[in-house]
């Protein structure tokens, strides 16, 4: 985006002056913001009206941390920083873990909240909202910064930026007092002030020796594995890294958020053989993947553990632009440190360079994948094959796998437990950053967010695949949706409760057990209080019918999905971190 002329307010001042609100609007914009998501209140109303009335995009929320997860996810898929703006105390802290989660998961965000008056709060005089916001964001940001005179707003918006996509991205809080935006300056000299960040996001170049001993681990492997994160997706280095995969011949498993960087149908792609790979793999290269608890940090049962074969323990080459990441669970044989997109093309030119054919991985390692995933396939085939009475979890993802299938291009936002884990290994996706997930941290809540934010910046149809428990910390943005009319097909598998509907108090009292909710609830309604589509379903081909009337129309549908009330398992695929669950 070019520069823009500072919008200028026309006063009794002799020149022109500019103020605080049209520094903001103007640095944001100078910098190819344009799109703020947000909820307006004192003292940052006038800003939105402002922002809108200069061209900006104003997305407004029913809660901040919907308004934060829509912006974090914006980041993630443009790498340009997603801003939210919110007020102060009560919505900066509604705000605030979305920017938690943001930094969490290296999504590029910046949360911008008004704040109140620094003299007072500071002396704990009890301002309106007296709060030290800063104070409390700086723990949970990858940085934070406070901006007290307007002829500072165009550094600390330039700060925050950088801050937010250089090197591994983040959250990044960026704490604007209410006095600030009424402060006026000579238009020129604040036009001055700003600045256009130049080259926000360096590329970070891998060592050449870096590369070479990365290629000579990898050319040494009986059993290789790739493992692509949700980092190799943010990269936007698509073709190189399915050139890399293609080249070396190597199968690959994608992280939840790398479904489809390449299509899931890629006969590379070890995904189905899932719990063989990881234990039997001698050589495993991570692109943009943490070894946190989702790879249960690189050990125990699920690498092998102590009884891995002699020649079973793993050795790890990892990718990653954050030099800390290396040997943060186990010894990283061949850490490769720079940005994905320099790191995978290094290594594609030293492979042609060394001329040499590169021999794929032994026939053995391949065919004993391709039998583990012939199996599992199989035995998904099956059971998708079935269409009981109630519907359950896979009878309902047959369909929207089918619908994602002939829509490739549409954006698949999940969250719950149970819909989460079989919508990610049944509904395969494939094309790159179209599959947007609870990430890092396993968070409920991010659902109408999500769905929000990749509807505005992508504009292609988004599908919401909802545990009912999970779309109620966000179920009020259907009025969002409804509101900018965006082509959102909400879809909820109602079972009655958090992982099912079936418990009971145990004392016999009047209340209902914690896990569940009011039974055959109508979401559907929800929806239509706003104007847009609800349908009820109870059978697979109601769903396909409701789902495929949604993507043609792209009108805002929720569809109330209901599910067998004692299909799926507590915690979903996870039960393991909750060893006291109920076991099937
Ligand atoms: C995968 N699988 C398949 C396919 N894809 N089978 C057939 N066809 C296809 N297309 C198989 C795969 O090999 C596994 O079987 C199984 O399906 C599950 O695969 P998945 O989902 O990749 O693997 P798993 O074990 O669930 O992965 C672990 C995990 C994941 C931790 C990365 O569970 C995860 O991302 N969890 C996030 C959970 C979360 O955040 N929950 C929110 C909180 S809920 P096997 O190989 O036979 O094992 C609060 O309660
Ligand atoms: P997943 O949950 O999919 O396994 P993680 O969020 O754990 O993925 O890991 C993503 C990793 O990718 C982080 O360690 C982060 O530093 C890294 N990363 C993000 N963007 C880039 C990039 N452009 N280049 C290199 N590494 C990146």
């Amino acid at each position: 985006m070019g520069a823009v002329e500072p919008q200028v307010v026309v006063t009794d001042a002799p020149s022109p002056v500019t103020d605080g609100f049209h520094l903001v609007i103007d640095a944001l914009k100078l910098n190819g913001i344009d799109t703020i998501f947000g909820l307006p209140g004192i003292p940052i109303t006038d800003l939105t009206r402002k922002a809108q009335a200069a061209g900006l995009r104003v997305i407004s929320f029913r809660h901040e941390q919907n308004a934060g997860n829509a912006a974090a996810i914006a980041g993630f898929m443009t790498q340009k920083p997603g801003i939210c703006l919110t007020v102060s105390a009560p919505g900066f802290l509604n705000g605030l873990t979305a920017l938690a989660n943001a930094t969490t998961n290296c999504f590029p965000m910046i949360l911008i909240s008004g704040s109140s008056e620094r003299e007072i709060v500071d002396l704990q005089q009890g301002d309106y909202e007296e709060m030290d916001q800063l104070a409390i964001a700086k723990p949970l940001a990858k940085a934070a910064f406070r901006v007290l005179h307007a002829e500072d707003i165009g550094v600390g918006v330039a700060r925050a930026i950088r801050a937010a996509v250089s090197g591994r991205p983040g959250g990044v809080y960026l704490d604007l007092p209410a006095k600030l935006f009424a402060q006026s300056m000579d238009a020129e000299a604040g036009r001055k002030s700003l600045i256009k960040v130049v080259d926000p996001a360096p590329r970070q170049i891998p060592a050449e020796d870096a590369v070479q001993r990365a290629l000579e681990l990898l050319k040494s492997a009986k059993r290789p594995l790739i493992l692509l994160g949700k980092g190799a997706a943010y990269a936007q280095a698509d073709a190189d890294i399915r050139a890399l995969i293609e080249r070396t011949g190597i199968p690959y498993l994608p992280m939840s958020m790398a479904k489809g960087l390449l299509p899931d149908t890629h006969e590379q792609s070890a995904a189905a053989a899932r719990s063989f790979v990881l234990p039997e793999a001698d050589v495993v290269m991570l692109v943009g993947a943490r070894l946190n608890w989702l790879l249960s940090q690189g050990k125990g049962k699920t690498w092998g553990g102590k009884d891995a074969k002699a020649w079973g323990a793993q050795k790890f080459i990892q990718i990653d632009i954050s030099p800390q990441e290396m040997d943060s669970n186990v010894r990283i044989e061949a850490p490769l440190v720079g940005d994905i997109g320099s790191c995978v093309s290094a290594l594609l030119t030293a492979i042609k360079a060394a001329g040499t054919h590169w021999a794929k991985p032994p026939a053995e390692w391949l065919s004993a994948i391709a039998e583990r995933k012939g199996k599992n396939l199989a035995k998904m085939a099956e059971t998708l094959a079935r269409d009981p009475a109630p519907m359950n979890f896979h009878s309902a993802l047959n369909v929207v796998r089918d619908i994602i299938k002939a829509n490739p291009e549409a954006i698949l936002v999940n969250e719950g437990a149970n819909a989460l884990d079989f919508t990610r290994s049944i509904v395969d996706m494939y094309r790159p950053r179209k599959r947007l997930d609870v990430g890092t941290w396993g968070i409920m809540g991010i659902g109408m967010g999500f769905a929000v934010a990749a509807a505005v910046v992508s504009g292609q149809p988004v599908i919401a695949i909802e545990g009912d428990s999970a779309f109620g910390f966000s179920g009020m943005e259907v009025e969002t949706i409804c509101r900018y009319n965006l082509p959102v097909c909400v879809v909820i598998f109602n079972n009655n409760g958090v992982y099912g509907g079936t418990d009971v108090n145990p004392t016999g009292g009047p209340d209902v057990a914690p896990t569940v909710f009011v039974k055959g609830a109508r979401y559907d309604k929800l929806m239509e209080a706003f104007g847009g589509i609800g349908v009820h379903v109870t059978k697979p081909a109601e769903l396909r019918q409701a789902m495929e009337a949604a993507i043609r129309s792209g009108k805002p549908t929720l569809i109330n999905a209901v599910i067998d009330e004692t299909a799926g398992t507590e915690s979903g695929r996870i039960t393991s971190l909750n060893p006291t669950a109920k076991k099937k």
